[in-house]
């Protein structure tokens, strides 16, 4: 069995956060089984109080293996249970490397637009205050300052926009609906990651969310609905 830490939200909200769902989405794929525990922001620091990057992880009790980073723990599964769908079909490995790579650089803005949103769903007191002292930190500025406006911001969706254009030029070169043909891989769990955690963290009534999924006349909520049957939080 194996234990994936993901990170704890109010109820009824689970997995929520961009780098867990790439790894639940990989887990469900390979029907291997796991549980999952939901973290709290702040629990785990170092010796100097920075945070240690700790989700997403896995303990797998069948080797005794600890893993964390979504990249590193998809080739893990990969490597450990050769017997199940690859997440990096063979062949691809080093063209999904590029593609994670680029995606994101691409898409980093868009990341930083849910950050003045994530305290909404958080549930602990503790996580909360270390969620608003961190990214405070971190960008130099307190959370409801994150968020860029007005030109800023139209400069960012300008440039989500063509860069979106190119992908959706890339996946009209595929044989099939996915990145690699008809056989889904972690370049596209990693697309909709980020639409699933925009969804959730901003809200289906969200301007973010009308922008992002009219996007290519839908062409990327139709990658989400074509993956849905690999999205239970069930475990
Ligand atoms: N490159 C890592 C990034 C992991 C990461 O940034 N995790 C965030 C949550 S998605 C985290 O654990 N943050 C801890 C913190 O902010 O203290 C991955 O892909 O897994």
């Amino acid at each position: 069995m194996i234990t994936f830490y993901d990170l704890a939200a109010k109820d009824p909200i689970k997995c929520w956060s961009f780098n867990p769902w790439k790894v639940r989405y990989v887990l469900n794929l390979k029907k291997i089984p796991y549980r999952t525990i939901y973290v709290d922001f702040g629990t785990s620091t170092n010796s100097d109080g920075t945070p240690v990057h700790t989700v997403p992880s896995i303990i797998d009790d069948k080797t005794g293996e600890a893993v964390t980073d979504s990249y590193k723990i998809v080739e893990y599964l990969d490597k450990r249970y050769p017997d199940t769908p690859k997440a990096f079909p063979p062949g691809t490995e080093a063209l999904q490397a590029a593609f994670y790579k680029y995606f994101n650089e691409q898409t980093w803005d868009l990341a930083i637009l849910i950050i003045h949103s994530v305290p909404n769903i958080l549930s602990k007191e503790s996580s909360l205050e270390y969620y608003h002292r961190s990214r405070a930190a971190w960008f130099g500025k307190p959370v409801e300052q994150i968020r860029p406006v007005g030109e800023e911001l139209e400069k960012l969706w300008e440039k989500a926009h063509a860069f979106f254009d190119a992908l959706e030029g890339w996946y009209a070169k595929s044989s099939g609906s996915f990145l690699v043909g008809d056989t889904p891989s972690f370049g596209d769990f990693v697309v909709v990651a980020l639409f699933r955690s925009m969804r959730i963290v901003r809200g289906e009534d969200s301007e973010d969310w009308r922008k992002l999924s009219t996007m290519n006349n839908g062409r990327w909520v139709k990658l989400l609905n074509d993956l849905e049957k690999y999205a239970s939080v069930e475990n």
